[in-house]
């Protein structure tokens, strides 16, 4: 697994509170291929990242919501999310809340539950090998964001007006569906497009933060050998 760690310390020996030298070296791999993962202390609040990660964002400890996720049965998953749908399996890659009208910047994990093999998938929309009339439709063809009361309108790819980033991807087959349009299988092309493309896999150790440009990169959640119910992930969407 590529992969980086701020720290040599075990989960045992849990590591020092997290330097500004640091997580500057973290960010400078989370700009370089869109994610990145560290050791964290147990006792720090990872939503202490937010003012590096998003300068100027207002009071991000109050505002920006931590919560708990667990793989659970499709019946104790809450509707329309993806549990309720595909219970213990796997997540099929994703933006995270692509029916926002604009996506959380940013992804922070930390892993705060049992051990389990069950790793969280990545993949790096800027790999993928489009051909030019594929990425053409990808910036054009308007799709369909539906979910529960919300629908609306929007492309794949956007233009960033600012920064380093060569597009934003917002992907999410469970809510989006492309309107009608010239290339009529423009939702398989595009699936296509995702399976022939590295995807990551990371697996987890106990108190492992990982961030993701959740503009960038498409994350889903891999299998497992058990009911590992016990995985836990502390989870943060940073607007
Ligand atoms: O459980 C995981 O590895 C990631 C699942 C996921 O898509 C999420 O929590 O947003
Ligand atoms: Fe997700």
């Amino acid at each position: 697994m590529a992969d980086i760690s701020c720290s040599n310390a075990s989960p045992a020996n849990s590591p020092p509170p997290i330097s500004a030298e640091t997580l500057e070296q973290v960010f400078v791999t989370l700009f370089d291929r869109g994610w990145c993962s560290m050791a964290f202390a147990p006792d720090q609040d990872i939503r202490i990242i937010i003012p590096q990660l998003r300068p100027g964002l207002a009071d991000p400890m109050s505002s920006v919501e931590l919560e708990l996720v667990s793989p659970k049965n499709s019946s104790q998953g809450r509707p329309e999310t993806m549990s309720a749908e595909f219970g213990m399996g796997s997540f099929p890659l994703h933006t995270e809340r692509a029916h926002w009208p604009i996506p959380p910047r940013f992804l922070i994990f930390r892993s705060v539950g049992r051990v389990s093999d069950r790793p969280t998938t990545l993949l790096d929309s800027y790999r993928l090998d489009l051909d030019e009339e594929l990425a053409q439709e990808l910036f054009q063809r308007p799709w369909i964001v539906r979910y529960g009361e919300i629908c609306f309108e929007s492309p794949v790819l956007r233009t960033v007006s600012s920064g380093r980033g060569r597009w934003q991807i917002r992907y999410d087959h469970c809510c989006m569906t492309p309107s009608y349009g010239v290339m009529e299988d423009l939702g398989s092309q595009l699936e296509s497009a995702l399976a022939a493309t590295e995807l990551e896999q990371h697996y987890w150790e106990p108190g492992m933060v990982l961030i993701v440009d959740n503009w960038r990169v498409l994350h889903g959640r891999g299998t497992s050998t058990e009911a590992d119910f016990g995985r836990s992930l502390e989870r943060i969407v940073v607007p």
